[in-house]
């Protein structure tokens, strides 16, 4: 059977048709748009997979925000350009007549990196630093999607209580501080207006207040590292999304983190499946294979 994978994010769309041996075919991407009203989203979809759909039997989504029965709630709409609700699974079985199911981003990137090769133990966390910051946790060989789609939101926990106020509602989340988008809204001076992207390229090139940025996002994502081990005990965290896998990010988050007790030190890793890890999650669910 053929899947056509979806992911979501709240930057970029990509889809690929999968097939029962996760080897990926066809994967096409193109930008999210940033509009509150769920049509443009619905029509961006339509576009991406339109040329390729024909060749699938089944749709598995992942996308950023809480998956509650088919349905995305965002838990901060700034990254999706204020939309709130979309009926994800509702939509794509319109577009495409085919069955869907849906799972959040770095849920269902979790689940992929957790059967990448080396990855041996019981428990492992995914994180993603990209438009937000999200996670996603196994423990004990188990996906952790939560009873409302919740668990794992790990770009909500606090970093700062004096930070600034995050797209969720709460001061000082991770996400308000390490994410993409927060990278860019910190940004001053000659920087002000760039995205992470351009900052990380500022940053390559030795210009200090982007460095600075960057530092403070490794520095905070560590001290949430330090928490995730204290919370579950996992023995690797995989770190994935392009800031996460951008060069650089993953040794400094690695110093800060040797910084802390040895008793928080846990094995680090970028994701193995790189930007595909959401779309193979997904297609890995809706096969349900286990190995
Ligand atoms: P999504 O959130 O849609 O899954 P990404 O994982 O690509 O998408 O994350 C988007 C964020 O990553 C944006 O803030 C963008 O500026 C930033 N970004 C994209 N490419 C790079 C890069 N090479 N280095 C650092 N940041 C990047
Ligand atoms: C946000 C939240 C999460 C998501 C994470 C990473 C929304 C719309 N999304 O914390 O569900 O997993 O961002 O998403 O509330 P990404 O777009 O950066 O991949
Ligand atoms: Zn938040």
């Amino acid at each position: 059977m053929t899947t056509l994978a979806i992911d979501i994010g709240g930057t970029k769309l990509a889809a690929a048709l999968i097939d029962d041996d996760l080897q990926i075919r066809e994967r096409r991407e193109q930008p999210t748009p940033a509009s509150k009203t769920p049509d443009a989203l619905r029509a961006a979809l339509k576009s991406l997979v339109e040329p390729v759909m024909s060749a699938a039997q089944r749709v598995a989504i992942a996308s950023t925000g809480i998956i509650r029965e088919g349905t995305l709630l965002s838990i901060n709409p700034h990254n999706l350009g204020g939309l709130l609700h979309f009926p994800l699974v509702q939509t794509l079985e319109s577009i495409t007549g085919l069955p869907a199911m849906a799972v959040n981003d770095a849920q269902a990137a979790a689940w992929a990196e957790y059967h990448a090769p080396g990855i041996n133990a019981p428990d492992m966390v995914f994180i993603t630093v990209s438009t937000g910051v999200g996670g996603g946790v196994v423990l004990n060989g188990e996906l952790q999607t939560g009873a409302g789609g919740l668990a794992g939101h790990l770009g909500h926990t606090l970093a700062d209580p004096q930070g600034p106020i995050c797209g969720c509602g709460r001061r000082g989340c991770v996400e308000a501080i390490a994410s993409g988008r927060a990278i860019a809204a910190r940004a001053q001076g000659e920087l002000a207006g760039l995205d992470a992207k351009a900052i990380f390229d500022h940053a390559q090139r030795g210009h200090q207040p982007a460095r600075a940025l960057v530092a403070h996002s490794a520095q905070t994502l560590a001290r949430l590292i330090a928490d995730v081990k204290a919370v579950t005990d996992c023995q690797t965290v995989v770190v994935g999304g392009s800031v996460g896998l951008a060069e650089g990010y993953l040794s400094q988050v690695a110093e800060f983190l040797a910084q802390e007790p040895a008793v928080y030190h846990v094995e680090l890793r970028p994701a193995y499946y790189r930007h595909d890890a959401g779309l193979l999650g997904a297609a890995r669910l809706a096969t349900g294979a286990t190995s």
